[in-house]
Parts: C-alpha cells; structure tokens; sequence
C-alpha cells in the first residue's frame, strides 16, 4: 500500500522464521560493548525507546563511528546481510520506480519499545543520502503517525504497524515528519517470545 508518494507498507514481509532469526540478532546487538543505550537530546529530553547502532552510531544530531554519547566503544560492523535485506526490501517495494541504484545500506538504527515508550514527531534528516529509508517492525503492533514535510502536526495519516511489516520510505516521503505515538502492549505474536516492539531502520550514510 502506498500510504504517500514513496511511502510504501508491505504488511507480513517477514514471515515468522525470519522474524525469529532478525529478533535473535538484535538480541545479540544490544548486549555491550557498543549495546543498547539510552539516548538524551540536547535539550534535556531522554528517548523512552532505547537505542543501539550498526555501522555508524547514530547521536542527537549526527553519525560517529565510536559511542561518543555512552560507552565510548567502537560501533558493531554492519553486516553484509542486512545490506542484501535492504536492498530486496526496496526492490519489493519501489521497484522501478527507484530512478538509479542508490548506495549501499551501511546503518542499522534499531529502537526498543517497552509498553509506555513512545516517538515524537521529527524528521530522519542526519544521513547525508537520499537513499530510501527501509523499516522492519518486530512484537507488538504500535500506531505509525506518518505526516507531512512542512510541520509535526495535521495532516498525517495513522498506521498500525505489526510484527514483520515491512515500510520503505523514498522520494517526498523520506523527509516527512513521522512518529509512534502509541504501543499496543501484548499484542506481539506469542511465538516470537517478545514482550514490547523492536523497529530496525536500515540507510545510506552518504558518508
Ligand atoms: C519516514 N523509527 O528510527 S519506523 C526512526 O518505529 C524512527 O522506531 C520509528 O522514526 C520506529 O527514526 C518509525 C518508520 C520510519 C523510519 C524512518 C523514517 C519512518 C520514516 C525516515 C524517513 C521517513
Ligand atoms: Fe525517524
């Protein structure tokens, strides 16, 4: 379903093997060094959805190659296959509407959602691509608030998100302001043997 130019939902990509196996990794990624982490704007603000990076570490507003705002390790390598996923999850997705191939995938930013963690509206402005953002959802169902690119507020559009979905964000979507203003505790597939959600947002550096 194309929810806004560029911005494509594939409900159920990842069946519940691969769900098992993607949650299996991120388990291992958040353990330390260079493990989950919670992250506190400059403002004084601190995200309720915990952090942990690949590739390049991801920090209020900018990329590092070491944990400069926690434990000072060097960031987990970016694994070959996650680029592959990415590029198949474009390919499912946009397909031929994707003008040239863009770079290679080379961050993972995945956040951990307990049953009160919420994001606010922003935008996913620090990777210097324009590379289609690619976004894998894992346990419980949360409300996706897709906007527009001029403000945080109306008009945007509501979208349940659930474990396996698939999202991929192009073209004037990728600068769109979006967030997850709800979780919805306990609706995660009992098989997969996660309590909370887990999101993996797989881009393109330019770095
Ligand atoms: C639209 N994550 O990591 S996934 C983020 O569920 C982020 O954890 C949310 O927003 C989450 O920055 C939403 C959907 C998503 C991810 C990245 C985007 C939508 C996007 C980048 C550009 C536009
Ligand atoms: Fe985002």
């Amino acid at each position: 379903t194309e929810v806004s130019p560029g911005a494509v939902h594939l409900p159920d990509w990842l069946d519940a093997p691969a769900q098992r196996e993607l949650l299996e990794a991120c388990r291992e990624w958040a353990r330390p060094p260079a493990g989950l982490r919670t992250v506190r704007t400059p403002g004084g603000g601190t995200m309720t959805a915990r952090q942990v990076c690949l590739g390049w570490h991801w920090y209020p507003y900018a990329y590092a190659r070491t944990v400069v705002d926690g434990d000072g390790a060097p960031v987990k390598p970016f694994p070959e296959w996650l680029g592959e996923l990415g590029r198949r999850a474009v390919r499912d997705t946009l397909g031929e509407r994707r003008a040239a191939p863009s770079a290679a995938y080379d961050i993972a930013l995945i956040n951990f959602y307990d049953a009160d963690a919420r994001m606010g509206m922003h935008r996913d402005s620090d990777e210097k691509s324009d590379a289609p953002v690619v976004s894998l959802s894992l346990g419980d169902t949360c409300v996706f608030r897709f906007g527009n690119t001029e403000t945080r507020t109306r008009p945007y559009t509501d979208v349940e998100l659930r474990s396996g979905d698939l999202f991929v964000f192009g073209g004037p979507s990728r600068l769109a302001y979006h967030g997850v203003p709800k979780v919805q505790p306990g609706t995660a597939p009992a098989e997969l043997g996660l309590t909370g959600r887990l999101n993996l947002t797989l881009r393109v550096s330019g770095l």
